[in-house]
């Protein structure tokens, strides 16, 4: 299979794994009955299970922050009505984050946050809007944006030690909304009635990698070997509405925890 349907696949099945309605079981574990009555959510070390105190939650869009307590326990006192980025950061964990919406809001959440492994690289953990601020209301998620674009493209420079041979780098998407893309059209992400974009495009010292057709959770994307050097850029470009030729109209998206992982082969 060429790398054009290894993403698609890949996209079908984040797609698939972020709809199905048993995925708070995935991220949310076991809830005991305490936990719902008070509608704590929870943050807990991933392998441990052990409460982590201190994380900090953001929801940047909405402009809210919190941290959780000594219990690891915190409380979403915001009003979600659509789907947003939520954050959760912590020294000595990778940056976590998860597209919820106002019913995966309204019960507890536990989420696991898994500590940082030797060649982790945190490329962008803060949550970017790419775009031109011009976007129409039924796009996936548009109302919700409220950071203002940082133009069409991101650009991040980072180092990485040489890869041993059963090595591989991995580029990790942690969460991206706001793709209106034909394929995120099809599969219900939003309610664009004719028109769509081209897919977000991944350059990894300027070879263009991968491309992003859907929005969901911790998309993977393996970095070519022959690519990598010592000092490396990553740039993520939007796609453009493609029927839109008076002028170019970007596709409104953003994006938050982007990171890379050095896995076994
Ligand atoms: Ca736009």
């Amino acid at each position: 299979m060429n790398k054009k349907m290894n993403i698609f696949i890949l996209g079908i099945l984040i797609y698939l794994s972020t709809s199905i309605p048993s995925m708070c079981d995935v991220i949310s574990g076991q809830v005991n009955q305490n936990e719902i009555k008070n509608n704590k959510s929870k943050i807990v070390d991933s392998m441990t299970q052990a409460p982590i105190s201190g994380a900090a939650v953001s929801i940047p869009n909405l402009n809210y922050k919190t941290k959780s307590a000594k219990d690891g326990s915190f409380e979403l006192n915001t009003d979600i009505t659509k789907k947003v980025i939520l954050s959760v950061e912590k020294e000595g964990y990778r940056p976590f984050s998860l597209t919820i919406d106002k019913n995966m809001a309204s019960k507890p959440l536990k989420l696991g946050i898994e500590r940082t492994q030797a060649g982790d690289i945190t490329i962008q953990s803060d949550l970017c809007h790419l775009g031109d601020d011009v976007f129409s209301d039924t796009s996936a998620n548009s109302s919700e944006f409220r950071i203002r674009s940082s133009g069409p493209y991101l650009s991040k420079s980072f180092k990485i030690a040489p890869l041993k041979n059963n090595e591989k780098a991995v580029l990790i998407i942690g969460s991206i909304i706001g793709l209106d893309t034909k394929l995120a059209k099809e599969m219900g992400q939003n309610q664009i009635a004719h028109v769509y974009s081209s897919p977000a495009e991944i350059y990894f010292n300027g070879e263009r990698i991968g491309e992003l057709n859907l929005n969901g959770d911790n998309q993977e994307i393996e970095i070519p070997r022959q690519l990598i050097r010592t000092n490396n850029e990553l740039t993520i470009k939007t796609g453009r509405n493609l029927f839109q030729h008076a002028y170019i109209d970007y596709d409104d998206i953003e994006i938050a925890g982007i990171r890379l992982e050095i896995k076994q082969k």
